[in-house]
């Protein structure tokens, strides 16, 4: 009887040890400039709904109204609801994004196509003072920070004060909440022959940038451009895998923001939401640990150091970047609602 107890309770060890606990993450998006941020939110949601990651809040850094109602809308669309969502104010890229009127078609009848109940940012808290709060309920180290659009949010946050959430100044707050930051920006690898890329997340908001790589906390991985050029969606799956319901938010979205001729789509976004939530998974190798400055044009320049230093860069192999594309598409097309 008591070799049993032991055992199970070994097991039971055994179990909790195997049963990892949810990575809590923030995600930061300019929703609506590309795609992909919609591709890697649905990822996020679909791991979710499995337990593999509690999404804690949305921030998006595109100065438009519709931004965050689309993002609301498509949480909502997957399950998510209530996830608190905060805007960029004075932020880069005020016009609509190509997808971003999801947000308000209606059917035939006058009801939204795609329901949810907040209809414009302007209703959104500041994104300061929602990741100031969202952090300071946590645990310390154990906030998983994924920023895909531009730096501006994070900047800010560096630089805020003590407010009713937390005594501790932005840095201080990063540093004591924050596990890791995951970010899509930069260049670390030649483009196209090219030493000098621009990268498009840097260059909307090149202070912001210089300062977050300068003075953020915490260990900050690196998705260059290099790493999304190479890993592209198919286009054969985004026509014939999504038409198990009549109206497909993300497909929709998709077929609305690439109008062009059918070709498989770089996807830059989603390479951070799978490092974040399986970065012992080797989908990618990481460089050396070094330093990344951001010079006045927006080039990205890594020193590796031998001391060691806070930035990473994400190096993917050719069968990497072939098991990341078949993550991609599974992890997109689950269904929206469980099977009934
Ligand atoms: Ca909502
Ligand atoms: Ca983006």
């Amino acid at each position: 009887m008591k070799k049993n107890l032991l055992i199970a309770t070994l097991l039971g060890f055994l179990s909790a040890a195997l049963h990892a606990e949810p990575v809590k993450m923030i995600f930061d998006t300019d929703m609506g400039n590309d795609i992909d941020d919609a591709m890697a939110l649905v990822m996020i949601h679909n791991l979710a709904k499995r337990g593999a990651v509690d999404l804690l809040a949305v921030t998006s850094t595109k100065d438009h109204p519709l931004s965050a109602a689309y993002i609301d809308a498509l949480n909502t669309y997957y399950g998510f609801p209530d996830i608190p969502i905060g805007v960029v104010r004075n932020g880069a890229t005020p016009e609509e994004g190509r997808y971003n009127g999801f947000a308000t078609k209606t059917d035939d009848e006058g009801n939204l196509l795609y329901p949810h109940d907040l209809k414009s940012g302007d209703d959104a808290p500041e994104a300061v003072a929602l990741l100031r709060q969202t952090l300071a309920a946590q645990p310390d180290h154990s906030v998983m920070l994924v920023q895909v659009g531009f730096f501006t949010n994070y900047s800010r946050l560096l630089d805020s004060g003590p407010d009713e959430h937390s005594d501790l100044d932005g840095k201080a707050l990063i540093e004591a909440k924050v596990k890791e930051l995951v970010i899509m920006a930069g260049a670390f690898q030649t483009i196209r022959y090219g030493t000098q890329h621009l990268e498009y997340n840097v260059v909307k908001d090149i202070p912001s940038a210089q300062k977050l790589a300068k003075d953020w906390p915490t260990r900050v991985v690196w998705s260059g451009f290099e790493i999304g050029i190479h890993s592209t969606y198919p286009w054969k799956s985004m026509v014939e895998d999504y038409n198990y319901i009549e109206n497909h938010l993300l497909k929709d979205s998709y077929l609305a923001y690439v109008p062009s001729k059918p070709h498989d789509r770089p996807t830059w976004d989603l390479s951070c939401v799978i490092y974040a939530i399986y970065p012992d998974r080797d989908y990618f190798y990481l460089s050396p640990p070094g330093a990344v400055t951001v010079n006045d044009e927006g080039r990205t320049d890594f020193k590796p150091a031998k001391e060691g230093g806070k930035d990473v860069y994400l190096i993917m192999s050719n069968d990497q970047a072939a098991r990341l594309q078949e993550a991609y598409v599974q992890l997109c097309t689950q269904p929206p609602a469980p099977a009934r």
